[in-house]
């Protein structure tokens, strides 16, 4: 993968810029910095190795050299997105959803930025914000997607199973630029239905753990456990506590696992 083959690739797309690099701390660093400077929408930065990849709450993300996907893609939210902007994970999420199912898996979001496959961690997403007073002027999605075997940290590392497209797969999966590319063609689609009830249950129908059990736990407050039902229009989760209760989640610090 370099800059060349991820133009090619991606030339069919109405995308902005693209910088692309072989190693980096992190692509989202890059991004906000450039977002912050004027980046054009959908401008995209891409790194083969990230050294300081980063989760929510400034937790690691793992991304060595040769094996993984990471990316970061900035958006301008014109006016028909700024209504729905907690929406942005979802689209996120149903993105890399949509190019696993294209390559025959079975792809479940674990609400809110997680993607799993076989009930183990394939890709993680980290949204962030550049702020223009108190109106959102951009904003950085980053995603990393586990494709090799190598990709995947020690177990030791994880609060929650991992594996990889290719352990997914059985076999190797497509070039990291045509994964991209498949990701970033179901960004673009969705966005246009940014508001649309379909990407809603679109998103809801992906949903890990629906009807089952599950502990949520949300910064410092005590864990709430409770039936997973589905997504409020927002995009926030919605549980039922034992006593048929409706108890609304919004993102945040937000830690979700099955009870069993
Ligand atoms: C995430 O955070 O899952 C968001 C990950 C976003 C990474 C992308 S890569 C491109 C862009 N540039 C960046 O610097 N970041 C974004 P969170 O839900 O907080 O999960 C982090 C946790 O996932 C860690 O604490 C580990 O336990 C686990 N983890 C780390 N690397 C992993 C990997 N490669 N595969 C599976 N789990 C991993």
């Amino acid at each position: 993968m370099n800059h060349s083959t991820i133009r090619k690739t991606l030339a069919k797309l109405s995308l902005g810029d693209l910088r692309y690099f072989d190693s980096i701390g992190s692509t989202n660093d890059e991004a906000l910095a450039w977002a912050a400077a004027g980046a054009p929408d959908l401008s995209l930065v891409v790194a083969d190795e990230q050294t300081q990849g980063r989760g929510r709450l400034d937790r690691k993300w793992f991304t060595p050299k040769g094996s993984a996907l990471a990316f970061s893609l900035i958006l301008h939210p014109g006016a028909a997105l700024r209504p729905h902007l907690s929406r942005t994970v979802g689209l996120a999420a149903l993105s890399i959803a949509d190019s696993c199912s294209g390559l025959g898996l079975v792809p479940r979001i674990k609400w809110p930025n997680d993607i799993l496959i076989d009930g183990k961690k394939t890709a993680g997403i980290l949204i962030e914000t550049v702020w223009s007073g108190d109106e959102a002027d951009s904003l950085v999605i980053g995603m990393g997607i586990n494709v090799l075997k190598g990709s995947i940290p020690p177990a030791e590392s994880l609060q929650f199973p991992a594996t990889s497209l290719e352990d997914a797969l059985g076999m190797e999966p497509p070039a990291r630029e045509k994964i991209l590319l498949n990701i970033l063609s179901a960004l673009i689609d969705w966005r246009e239905r940014m508001g649309s009830e379909d990407l809603i249950n679109a998103w809801e129908e992906r949903l890990s753990f629906r009807g089952e059990q599950v502990q949520v736990r949300t910064g410092s407050e005590p864990p709430i456990t409770g039936e997973l039902l589905g997504l409020e229009p927002d995009g926030s989760l919605r549980l039922k506590d034992g006593g048929d209760k409706s108890i609304i989640i919004r993102f945040g610090d937000v830690g979700l696992r099955p009870t069993a």
